[in-house]
């Protein structure tokens, strides 16, 4: 009898210590996973689509726009719960300062190497508009190439909306002694980029337009300009002279901390997920080129590509 007592007892603690393991293996919490929109195609999609990897996983998730830099101290307090396209050029301070101060982590890196750049669109260098281009040392030389309306005589450098990155342009245009033949103009959106890109295609004009691969733009041609190499420290935001390019960058997921315990399952498949820059660019085309929506394009990305984003999930 007091064997068989001894047995029950090491059963019991043997089935406490399964118990208390089971935390490890616990369901994810059904309260919702906050994934930010920004103001670019593919990272809209791809809220989408991994919005839709959580849901078909049991997840509830909600969507919230937000602005692309303040973004990780909304991660960090808890507001959002991921960003998914973290691009080291724009975003890599904030990023970094933000895991610094506490309540980020950097869930991985995607497969595509990234590069955010002013550039040209393919017709410029194939029709010769400014002799020596991607080199930028050849702007010098034809600044009235690229001379619009809106520009007062200088050539333009036409820039994304400016919450992506700031001043990085005027600082590097003044750095580059380029100020008194280039002005820097900031597009409301990326439409306005699209719309300029085909404007300039259709009628053979010049224009220096910032873009960034992975892109719908990789698949018709683009050419970045080359610029002094990047290196660390190198811009008037960190110190240096700023005259340096843009480097050739990572695409890390930024999550709140609490992720892997509130959400173990989806945290885990969030830190599998990759993208590579053909599927990144087949994302934004969806929405640039075939004009779908964006929630369309994700639903139609994740039928498409099953194969792809399922071994994430197990
Ligand atoms: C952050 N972006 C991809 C617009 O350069």
């Amino acid at each position: 009898m007091k064997k068989l007592t001894n047995n029950l007892m090491a059963g019991a603690v043997a089935l406490a210590f399964a118990t208390a393991a089971v935390p490890a293996m616990a369901a994810d919490s059904s309260e919702p996973i906050v994934i930010p929109t920004h103001n670019w195609s593919s990272q809209v999609v791809m809220a989408y689509v991994i919005g839709g990897i959580f849901e078909n996983m049991g997840n509830n998730v909600e969507y919230v726009p937000a602005d692309s830099q303040a973004v990780y101290e909304a991660i960090r307090n808890g507001d959002v719960t991921i960003s998914h396209e973290v691009w080291q050029s724009s975003f890599g301070k904030s990023f970094y300062n933000a895991m610094a101060a506490g309540g980020v982590i950097d869930a991985g890196t995607h497969a595509a190497a990234t590069l955010e750049e002013m550039g040209v669109p393919q017709h410029v260098i194939d029709n010769n508009l400014c002799p020596g281009l991607p080199n930028w040392e050849a702007l010098k030389d034809c600044k009235d190439v690229f001379v619009t309306a809106d520009s007062g005589g200088k050539g333009r450098w036409l820039e994304g909306p400016q919450s992506w990155h700031g001043d990085l342009m005027p600082e590097r245009v003044d750095a580059l002694g380029l100020g008194d033949d280039y002005v820097v103009t900031f597009a409301g959106g990326a439409d306005a980029l699209w719309a300029e890109v085909a404007a300039s295609k259709k009628n053979n004009t010049g224009l220096i337009v910032f873009n960034w691969t992975p892109n719908f733009t990789d698949a018709d041609g683009f050419v970045f300009i080359e610029f002094p190499e990047y290196t660390e420290g190198c811009r008037k935001a960190d110190g240096g002279d700023g005259s340096c390019g843009s480097p050739k960058g990572w695409l890390k997921k930024a999550a709140n901390y609490k992720m892997p315990k509130t959400h173990p399952a989806a945290y885990t498949a969030y830190s599998k997920l990759s993208f590579t820059t053909t599927q990144i660019g087949q994302m934004a085309a969806l929405v640039d080129v075939d004009g779908m929506t964006h929630q369309d394009a994700a639903t139609k990305w994740l039928a498409d590509n099953e194969s792809v984003w399922k071994p994430f999930t197990n």
